[in-house]
């Protein structure tokens, strides 16, 4: 076995990848002390409760990045680097249609797939690519000299490429190989002090910020890394009080006081950070360039598809009377989730609106057998549930986060036809599955279920 397997990789990246930009972006350093702070007064009131979506350790070191690439070629890499640090491919996110304002990428999450990997470290990167080919964003002129640019490129050096494809087909590496190797990965996603050419980032400012911050540049950065706290709603006050001014609102469900799902985002504002420029007479200018800044997230339960059709008509819901009422979006939130949403995980279990896992809790029904359907057995106190974390983003969400960097709305041309960029053309790119979350969420309560019903000895189990 190798001195370093697949999760030590993982979680030593993770690590290393947080103190270089906490280096760099000190605000980011604050809001992880925040949110430790916040998680270890949760702690000490109630241990059981706050543990109750993971125990402390793993989300103590719980972080997500995002990062943007150019090319199909560059996914690609990127996809291998991720494989060996056991992070695969999951979902599917169209930011191209999710925001009312331009962001011309379709993206992926990377991310550790079966549950103990998860428990080992969870480490997650949100993944975009750019859509050159998209003629809502950019006309075939555009797309041309912004695929030459990218063309000639190279995000990744070859030695990093092949140390992670030895990594992930040897489920680790020796030591020197993997000091090297991660020395490598972490410097591929660092802020580059080359000059910006200023008109050509310009140019592609107009069109979108994003589209600037990915094909303006000669490589790529970790743009946020997001710390995890158990409390969003008090984090987002300390802040303030220590002066730190976060977007205007916390993004996903509204606070209330039924059980958590999903995920709860925000974030503050891209901060001003020296650059240097090339201008057009070849001349190297200071400048600034606001690209990275800091999110924090809670963790909720994973909704099923029906869950999430109801999350989705809700989000719709909400928006509705915000606009008839003019009201503010977290009170018509609440009120809205009081009268319509789930109050219990016993009904979220027995409805199946979110994912749990099971294990047998006792025989209700005697020596008679235990019911065939999960309502039963959840209303009949046959079986316990736990519930399954989710580990996914929201892609409207997602959308606003992109903004925390926007400084215009940029120019889409609506009357164009939207570039066919689906999950299959993703893992066509890849060359890997693209993991559907729903299903790794389902395959794990079968899973449970299975056992429960083995163990009760139910009918045709
Ligand atoms: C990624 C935005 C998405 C999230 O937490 O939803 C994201 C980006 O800005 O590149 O990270
Ligand atoms: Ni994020």
């Amino acid at each position: 076995m190798p001195a370093l397997q697949t999760w030590q990789l993982r979680s030593e990246f993770a690590r290393r990848l947080s103190v270089m930009y906490g280096a760099e972006v000190p605000a980011y350093t604050t809001l992880v002390d925040v949110s430790h702070e916040v998680n270890r007064d949760l702690l000490a009131k109630d241990a059981e409760q706050a543990q109750r979506l993971g125990g402390i350790d793993r989300v103590t070191a719980e972080r997500h990045g995002a990062i943007r690439v150019g090319t199909p070629e560059e996914l690609r890499q990127v996809g291998q680097v991720f494989a060996a640090l056991g992070m695969h491919p999951v979902g599917f996110y169209d930011l191209r249609e999710a925001a009312s304002s331009a962001v011309p990428v379709v993206s992926t999450a990377f991310r550790p797939i079966d549950e103990d990997e998860l428990e080992r470290n969870p480490f997650r990167v949100f993944t975009s690519v750019l859509t050159p080919s998209d003629r809502r964003f950019f006309d075939a002129g555009l797309q041309r000299r912004l695929e030459e640019f990218l063309s000639r490129r190279s995000l990744f050096p070859p030695e990093l490429i092949t140390l992670a494809e030895r990594a992930e087909s040897e489920g680790g590496l020796e030591r020197a190989d993997a000091e090297r190797f991660l020395e490598l990965a972490v410097r591929s996603f660092e802020l580059s002090s080359e000059p910006v050419d200023r008109g050509w980032y310009e140019e592609l400012e107009r069109v979108s910020a994003v589209a600037a911050d990915i094909g303006g540049v000669t490589s790529t950065h970790v743009n946020h890394l997001t710390p995890r706290v158990l409390d969003i709603d008090e984090l987002y006050a300390r802040m303030g009080r220590r002066g730190i001014t976060m977007i205007d609102d916390i993004q996903g469900p509204p606070r209330w006081d039924g059980p958590d799902v999903l995920l709860r985002q925000t974030s503050f504002r891209a901060l001003s950070e020296p650059r240097r420029f090339r201008e057009a007479d070849g001349s190297v200018a200071d400048g600034t360039l606001r690209v990275r800044f800091g999110e924090v997230e809670a963790r909720g339960i994973a909704l099923t598809p029906r869950g999430r059709a109801l999350y989705d008509h809700l989000v719709e819901e909400v928006d509705r009377l915000r606009r008839d009422t003019g009201r503010p979006r977290a009170d018509v939130a609440a009120e809205v989730w009081t009268h319509r949403f789930p109050r219990s995980e016993h009904d979220l279990a027995r409805d199946g609106l979110a994912y749990f896992t099971f294990t047998a809790a006792g025989r209700p029904g005697g020596a008679a057998p235990p019911p065939e359907s999960l309502a039963e057995l959840v209303d009949q106190g046959w079986v316990r549930a736990e519930p399954i974390v989710y580990e996914d983003f929201l892609p409207r969400s997602a959308a606003g986060i992109f903004q925390s960097n926007l400084t215009g709305d940029g120019a889409k041309d609506t009357t164009q036809q939207a570039a066919v960029l689906d999950g299959q053309w993703m893992s066509g790119v890849l060359e890997r599955t693209l993991h559907d979350p729903y299903d790794l969420y389902a395959r794990q309560r079968e899973r449970s279920l299975d056992a429960v019903r083995r163990e009760l000895g139910a009918p045709g189990a």
